[in-house]
């Protein structure tokens, strides 16, 4: 089951995608936040149950989409796939050995990425930072946490990077990391999915120029080095999260060296069992 935000009339409302074509307005039955289903335990049997109500129909097509996150701040694993430690070993100098040791260490890396309002929603723009010259994108599955640190579900993630800032100096990793449009989130969150399920989804990433892909990836979610409970329990570790956390899980496609992304580069990022995120590239 796939619950969104989208925008009507200037108002964001809740919806419930019927079909690949239709979203039902669940804010019309009174829900109007996503909170309270990500918190509750039967929210599958109610949204069940909604689901054959009749409640007002928005095709999707006309349906101005919102990022899947309220008030929760995002965060990110890293080097959880070998193809990711690799990469990035290459690309720094004195700082390779970190991702080595953090690859096998029994604490994985975690770092903050956004706040909510930040985050970017499917068809708008994630951005370039001016001032880097290597830009790329980080395709992951993010897992949806509700207060308790339970995976209450998933959502795609863009984790915008700059590889030439992080791999000068790995203390420069927030800058990197965190700048303007550097976090996008969408299309919306699939609910009532197990791990095991979710590990055989394949994360596909395609980057379009005038027309053209210039660059295609693919990987699977089932070649993450760590469960996600794993994950989920070092984040909630001494830290509380009163409105659930979003954690991105880290990537697993890593573009050739000499490929930077440009503005008007449109990069489109698909992860089977959820649905398609989609922006153009801005610089900031
Ligand atoms: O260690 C730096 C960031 C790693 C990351 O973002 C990833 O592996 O996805
Ligand atoms: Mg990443």
């Amino acid at each position: 089951m796939k619950i969104c935000r989208f925008n009507h009339r200037g108002e964001v409302r809740i919806g419930l995608i019927k079909d690949p074509a239709t979203l039902l307005d669940l804010t019309a039955a009174g829900i109007s936040r996503l909170h309270p289903l990500l918190e509750s335990t039967d929210a599958a049997a109610r949204l069940h149950t909604l689901s054959a109500e009749n409640l007002p129909q928005i095709p999707l097509a006309f349906a101005r989409l919102c990022a899947p996150v309220e008030n929760q701040e995002v965060w990110a694993a890293g080097v959880t796939y070998l193809r990711s430690k690799t990469a990035r070993m290459e690309e720094s100098d004195f700082s390779a050995s970190a991702y080595d040791r953090v690859y096998d260490a029994e604490r994985p890396e975690i770092f903050f990425k956004s706040i909510a309002e930040k985050v970017v929603a499917t068809g708008e723009p994630v951005g370039i930072r001016r001032d880097a010259r290597w830009n790329v994108p980080e395709p992951e599955l993010a897992l949806v946490l509700n207060s308790r640190g339970k995976i209450a579900g998933y959502t795609i993630g863009n984790d915008m990077s700059s590889r030439d800032i992080e791999g000068e100096n790995l203390l420069y990793l927030p800058q990197a990391k965190i700048y303007e449009r550097s976090c996008a989130l969408g299309p919306w969150i699939e609910l009532e999915t197990s791990e095991t399920l979710a590990r055989s989804w394949k994360v596909h990433i395609a980057i379009q120029r005038a027309g053209q892909t210039v660059f295609a990836g693919e990987t699977s979610v089932g070649k993450i080095k760590r469960r996600f409970d794993e994950l989920a329990q070092f984040l909630f570790r001494s830290q509380i999260f009163p409105h659930g956390a979003i954690l991105l899980t880290g990537t697993g496609v890593v573009p050739p060296d000499d490929f930077t992304l440009r503005e008007l580069d449109v990069v489109e990022i698909e992860i089977t069992g959820i649905g398609r995120l989609s922006n153009p590239v801005v610089s900031v």
